[in-house]
């Protein structure tokens, strides 16, 4: 295909039934009767809806239907993005989305890999769904819910996978400035900006095509990082005011109570992001963001090296993820869920010591 990656495991090499699969579902597109299905994770992020669009302009070009639905709606400072206003939200019409489901042959499972992160009202109609199932994700241990799996934890976004996808098919040119645009997104958001541990040679190999494809990186910069609202900012400092910090630990605490959000009128998505701030500090491993809903906390980890925080939510918080960067949640209120973490965040740190 005249372009060479580093590494041995080509999608055709490393997901062999997967790679034959989805050249079969693209052989027979003519013969596809319903639209095929793009879905990705609830609360979708950068790569959640970036992988999904990107995947949807290729289909386009090609001239193969589809829909793009998320569970429930996305962060505002993505909605510039060429096709998401057209992505139906299932919270806000479940009866189309029960339709799309129900009638779609094919259905696109995108960077998460357990029925249950699609949320519990729409997991149960995709578990059941006829559709053969293509899962493309990079979390840990995927559950055993699809029919062809491209799964490597090892990939750094799964926008990163859909573009490496379609340059081994060499079909990516369909993707177009949309599409590259959308994949682009989703790579600089789930890498930090190209800083976290596995971006690879790959990572850049790969958004030299999306460059070549013609993106305005500049400003989709803006557009994602310089999009921040007086509300959201005012919230940032409530939080940073407020920050706890472990210094012996290497621990940085943030949190938001119900009462600060409900002040500035939080809107989802409006703490995106907020996490990485406690890795800015000098000296500091791990960060943790609280934010008091209504019945529960949810938290955020963000980790450096190989300071294991998806082991960490998994054991104290009823979550997971990836090494660097997990999630979790807390049932007792904030302030018992903030002595809790500090406890077990002091013991578990030493054996980093
Ligand atoms: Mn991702």
């Amino acid at each position: 295909m005249g372009f060479c990656l580093t590494f041995a495991a080509m999608v055709q090499k490393s997901h062999p039934e997967f790679y034959t699969a989805f050249t079969q579902l693209l052989n027979n597109k003519d013969q596809i009767q319903s639209d095929i299905l793009i879905t990705a994770h609830q609360n979708p992020d950068g790569d959640a809806l970036g992988s999904a669009l990107g995947l949807f302009w290729f289909f386009k070009r090609l001239g193969i239907p589809s829909s793009v639905m998320m569970p429930n709606d996305f962060p505002r400072f993505l909605d510039w993005m060429p096709g998401s206003e057209d992505i139906l939200i299932y919270d806000n019409d479940r009866k189309r989305g029960d339709e799309l489901v129900a009638n779609a042959n094919f259905i696109f499972i995108l960077d998460y890999n357990d029925l249950s992160r699609a949320g519990k009202d729409l997991c149960n109609p995709i578990g059941s769904a006829k559709a053969s199932k293509f899962m493309i994700d990079h979390h840990i241990a995927p559950s055993n819910c699809a029919d062809h799996y491209f799964s490597d934890p090892k990939q750094p976004s799964t926008s990163q996978m859909v573009i490496q996808l379609l340059m081994e098919l060499n079909m990516h040119q369909l993707l177009g400035k949309e599409g590259a645009s959308c994949l682009f997104t989703g790579i600089i958001t789930d890498t930090g900006s190209f800083r976290f541990p596995l971006v690879t040679a790959d990572t850049f190999k790969l958004t030299a095509a999306l460059f070549e494809l013609g993106i305005d990186h500049s400003e989709i910069y803006e557009k994602v990082y310089d999009s921040y609202d007086e509300r959201r900012f005012r919230m940032l400092g409530y939080m940073l005011a407020q920050m706890e910090v472990l210094k012996e630990a290497g621990v940085c605490v943030l949190y938001l109570t119900k009462k600060q959000q409900e002040k500035e009128n939080l809107q989802k998505g409006d703490t995106e992001g907020f996490v990485n701030y406690g890795l800015n500090l000098k000296g500091i491993l791990v960060a943790a963001f609280f934010r008091e809903d209504t019945d529960n906390i949810r938290i955020s980890f963000r980790s450096k090296g190989n300071v294991d925080m998806n082991t960490f939510a998994r054991q104290f918080f009823n979550g997971g993820g990836h090494l660097n960067a997990a999630g979790g949640s807390s049932y007792v209120s904030l302030k018992k869920t903030l002595e809790n973490f500090k406890k077990e965040i002091t013991q578990y740190m030493k054996q980093y010591e």
